[in-house]
């Protein structure tokens, strides 16, 4: 460990804290990352957390046969919320490869092609929203309405459930929950885990105030569901009515409980950021937005509705969001433990269970990989040809092995087929005041933007 540098300043006991907001405290890695290097360590509180970020780094603990997910920090006092979903199960829980084997037939190919009509449904209530914001001279306020349609579209498509979403002017309770557990659950990060309980009571409260609201939802979406009978082979069917295809185990309730909780969060508020992001860098890419606008012109013509197969055609808009999850990262963390004791790239002796935190944004930023030009917003670093030239693990913003991202094809579907439609019907123009903030609840959001919208005519 002594290798590994940390910041200079240490103190007694409060370790490397100094100048630390706690608001922010994966910006402020990133600062201390490109000060300290590809591997780095900084200490709260008596603990000493790793921070890698070299690509030759994160490769090797990309190795499935040495590594595997570690559920920490952040992940870890998600448990409350999530229990032993899959996102916040521990390898060794049962729960974890039922859940799986169980629920992956619902991201296939075919699955996908089931929700796409779905996922237009959700598109067209957002743009008659936007339709009415922009007649009537306002911005729109990107953020939310990301947030609108993703939690709609994995609530509709997942468990046929309705949240009204664009029938309120305010964000659903279920949003206001969740983004209060998560700044929570980010909270306790930066505190010592003894004093937890005293220094964050008021919060603590307010969390178990929000948790239980999620639960409500859950429980009555699962109620109704078990009422009306099976729908028509959805995730909640998936969860409720199938039995696992070699032992025939099923879903415990506690857990088909845990399950829902996990996907109606995992499942659109990374979703939403990316959106977000992606649409920032088009308002201030006008000739990126014309070429993709071109593309979706071209592909699409002038059909209506376009079909499932035309969306993975839009090569271009799927650049587009690639680099937005290059620079931001929505889920920018993800940790790796050895599973035997081993050296790390050869070079760092590390004890089975010993842990380090792969810090994303960061990866997607190594100048050695990414270019002197990494911090530019450039789609054409994922032309096939460049995608080629860079090492394998260089860009994970689904994270890796078998715990990574279940749900990756279909926020690239929802995400890629939504921004094809925007820019269709929209100019996108941004408010000339307006500075990237980036806010953090585990998941990383642009702050307060907003965008002023144009029509354009739809192409024969
Ligand atoms: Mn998703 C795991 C990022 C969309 C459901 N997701 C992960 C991980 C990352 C991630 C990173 C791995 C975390 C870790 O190693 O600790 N996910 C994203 C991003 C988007 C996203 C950046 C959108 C963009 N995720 C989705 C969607 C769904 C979903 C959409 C569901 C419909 N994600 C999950 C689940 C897991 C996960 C479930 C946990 C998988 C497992 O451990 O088996």
């Amino acid at each position: 460990l002594h290798r590994i540098p940390h910041p200079p300043h240490r103190l007694p006991l409060l370790g490397d804290v100094l100048g630390a907001d706690r608001r922010t405290p994966l910006q402020d890695s990133l600062r201390h990352a490109r000060q300290l290097g590809p591997i780095f360590r900084r200490r709260a509180f008596g603990k000493e957390f790793v921070f890698v970020w070299g690509a030759d780094l994160v490769a090797d603990l990309a190795d499935e046969s040495r590594f595997a997910k570690h559920v920490g920090l952040g992940v870890a006092n998600l448990r409350p919320v999530a229990g032993d979903g899959l996102f916040t199960a521990y390898n060794h829980e049962p729960s974890w490869q039922l859940a799986h084997d169980v629920l992956a037939p619902g991201f296939s190919r075919d699955a996908m092609a089931g929700y796409h009509r779905m996922m237009l449904a959700v598109a067209g209530r957002l743009m008659e929203h936007w339709d009415r914001e922009r007649a009537a001279g306002r911005a729109v306020d990107v953020p939310g309405d990301m947030t609108k349609l993703t939690l709609e579209t994995i609530a509709r498509t997942g468990f046929g459930h309705d949240f009204q979403s664009f029938e309120r002017s305010r964000p659903h309770p279920f949003v206001t929950a969740m983004v209060g557990t998560l700044t929570y659950a980010q909270r306790l990060n930066s505190v010592p885990s003894p004093l937890a309980p005293l220094l964050l009571r008021r919060a603590s409260r307010r969390n178990t105030a929000d948790i239980a609201y999620l639960n409500r939802t859950v429980d009555d979406l699962i109620r109704a569901r078990r009422a009306a009978g099976p729908g028509e082979g959805d995730l909640l069917d998936r969860m409720l009515d199938t039995a696992h295809p070699e032992t025939g185990e099923r879903l415990s309730p506690e857990n088909v409980r845990r399950q829902v909780v996990t996907f109606l969060v995992a499942g659109h508020e990374t979703t939403s950021g990316a959106l977000s992001f992606a649409l920032h860098y088009l308002s201030r890419h006008p000739d990126v937005a014309a070429r993709a606008r071109a593309e979706v012109d071209r592909v699409w013509g002038g059909v209506a509705e376009p079909a499932y197969e035309q969306v993975a055609r839009l090569r271009y808009v799927r650049r587009v969001l690639d680099e937005a999850l290059r620079l931001w990262p929505t889920a920018p963390a993800f940790a790796r433990e050895a599973r035997e004791d081993t050296v790390l790239a050869g070079e760092h002796p590390m004890r089975r269970g010993a842990w380090a935190l792969v810090l994303t944004p960061m990866v997607h930023r190594d100048p050695r990989v990414w270019g002197a030009d990494a911090e530019r917003f450039a789609p054409d670093r994922f032309d096939a040809k460049a995608v080629r030239s860079r090492p394998p693990h260089a860009f994970k913003p689904f994270g890796t092995g078998a715990r990574a991202c279940i749900g990756r094809q279909f926020a690239l579907h929802e995400a890629t087929l939504v921004l094809g439609l925007l820019l269709r019907r929209y100019a996108l123009r941004p408010d000339p005041g307006y500075r990237l903030r980036v806010t953090e609840r585990l998941t990383l959001m642009p702050e307060g933007l907003r965008l002023w919208l144009e029509h354009r005519p739809v192409p024969a």
